[in-house]
């Protein structure tokens, strides 16, 4: 029987649908879960009697408040901030904050969705959460910047805290708001505690938190290449995004002998034939994090790029892919284009950046495709590694944390063969195999706690 045709999903998806209307982000992030997750507890009653996976779909809380700042002339603005508590079963609720227009509720529930796997792979004790606001830092001078974290700090710090609730950076929050965000947090409260990670190493951060998601994309394309004998090196590769994940995954990339070929953002990509080289890297990383510009200005400095507007770069011939901006980037149609030139790997450093048709497309193809839950928990794991350090009062060596962040994603990568391994059929399911593995410890650390 085809995964999506089990006889209970339908029933329980139309139920997801109804309760979380104008939300298809979480509602997709569900059924790629229930898909793999029906079939998994057929024989296994007290995950039904007990209705785990309908209760880790039902958020423990979704605080919802106003953000109130002034701008620089002087007009006060009103944006929306939120916390999505999903699940607290084997740690506290740990995840980002997103600062873009496209956040709503339903796409921050979809993450916190999401972000409760993909800890619990990691092997250490975090739930899931995540939150974020609509407002758009592009364009927003520091000080906008600064008020606006300190007003929205201002109420989420009532709902967080180092054994409670351990928000991060994601799209739009990176060490500049978290700085900001941790500074009225103390100012607050008076306590110096690891309530945010992603830190400046001079107040309680970790070394290799920067790199860490980035790097462990590539780590993890690398762990499924090595499983067929293969290896990343003198492999093109094609990246989306030009932030964090992406601009780090590039730079493991040519770390380990591959060739990472584009960049974008949400006006275009560039294209770089003779390879992205870790000085071309430097300068897309000062472009995004100091001078805050767009992807289009690489053309200007290195010739025999070139840039185009409005597109995504799945089109040009690749051996990888690593999608690192944004959820559903990568359409059925993308994902066909991308197996037609001879993808033969696809590592999600971004969270659910293939949509359900591109994900059906590449498992079709039965090419190598890591999902965002497995294949970016590097970020995550070391924020985790950063709350064990805090609570010390310690700071790791990079040595140390590099050797740390290698091995998690390599048991992540051995826990996604063990579920996703079929007999009889050659291929990893890596979707599976994250799905199943993310929620066996959830569901049963959350018998163990009887219906609460
Ligand atoms: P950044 O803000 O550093 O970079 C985001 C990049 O994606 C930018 O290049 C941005 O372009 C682009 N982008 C954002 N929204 C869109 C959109 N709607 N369409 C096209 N491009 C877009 O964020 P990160 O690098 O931290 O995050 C990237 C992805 O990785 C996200 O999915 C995030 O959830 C995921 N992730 C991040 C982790 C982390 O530790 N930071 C951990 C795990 C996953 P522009 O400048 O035009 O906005
Ligand atoms: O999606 C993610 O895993 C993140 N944005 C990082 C979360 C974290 O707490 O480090």
């Amino acid at each position: 029987m085809a995964r999506a045709d089990h006889p209970d999903i339908e029933k329980f998806l139309e139920g997801v649908k109804t309760r979380n209307p104008g939300q298809p982000e979480f509602v997709q992030a569900v059924q790629e879960v229930a898909q793999d997750i029906f079939p998994f507890i057929q024989d296994k009653t007290e995950y039904h009697e007990y209705q785990i996976l309908r209760r880790i779909a039902e958020p423990d809380r979704v605080v919802s408040f106003r953000v109130c700042w002034e701008d620089d002339e002087n007009n006060i603005r009103v944006q929306r901030g939120w916390r999505v508590q999903n699940n607290n079963s084997i740690g506290p609720y740990k995840g980002g904050i997103r600062f873009h227009p496209t956040v709503t509720e339903g796409v921050l529930k979809f993450l916190a969705f999401e972000q409760t796997f993909k800890n619990s792979l990691t092997g250490l004790p975090m739930g899931g959460g995540k939150g974020g606001s609509n407002f758009n830092p592009r364009g927003k001078s520091e000080h906008e910047v600064m008020r606006f974290c300190q007003s929205f700090m201002t109420e989420l710090f009532r709902h967080v805290g180092d054994d409670i609730d351990v928000p991060a950076g994601d799209i739009g929050v990176g060490a500049r708001e978290i700085g900001y965000m941790f500074g009225q947090y103390k100012r607050i409260t008076n306590r110096f505690t690891g309530v945010l990670t992603g830190k400046g190493l001079e107040y309680g951060g970790s070394l290799i938190r920067t790199e860490a998601t980035g790097y462990g994309a590539i780590l993890f394309m690398q762990n499924m290449l090595e499983h067929i004998g293969d290896s990343v090196e003198g492999k093109t590769c094609v990246i989306s995004g030009s932030g964090n994940v992406a601009t780090h995954a590039a730079e493991k990339l040519v770390q380990l002998g591959g060739k990472p070929v584009t960049f974008s953002d949400s006006d275009g990509f560039i294209h770089d034939p003779e390879g992205l080289t870790l000085e071309k890297i430097d300068w897309v990383k000062d472009l995004k994090t100091n001078r805050r510009g767009r992807i289009a200005e690489f053309v200007d400095e290195f010739k025999g790029a070139s840039y185009q507007a409005g597109e995504r770069p799945w089109g040009i011939p690749c051996d990888l892919a690593a999608p690192c901006a944004t959820q559903n980037e990568i359409n059925g149609d993308d994902a066909k284009t991308l197996v037609k030139n001879g993808c033969l790997a696809v590592s999600e450093g971004a969270n659910m950046p293939t949509d359900l048709h591109g994900v059906e497309a590449f498992k079709e193809a039965g090419i190598l495709f890591a999902p965002g839950k497995a294949a970016n928990a590097g970020g995550v794991a070391v924020s985790g590694l950063e709350m064990s350090q805090n609570s010390a009062r310690l700071s790791w060596s990079e040595d140390e944390l590099e050797s740390l962040l290698g091995g998690i994603m390599k048991r992540i990568h051995s826990s996604c063969v063990e579920y996703g391994a079929s007999s009889g059929e050659s291929a990893v399911d890596y979707v599976k195999g994250a799905n199943i593995a993310g929620f066996k410890k959830v569901a049963d650390a959350m018998l163990a706690y009887g219906v609460v």
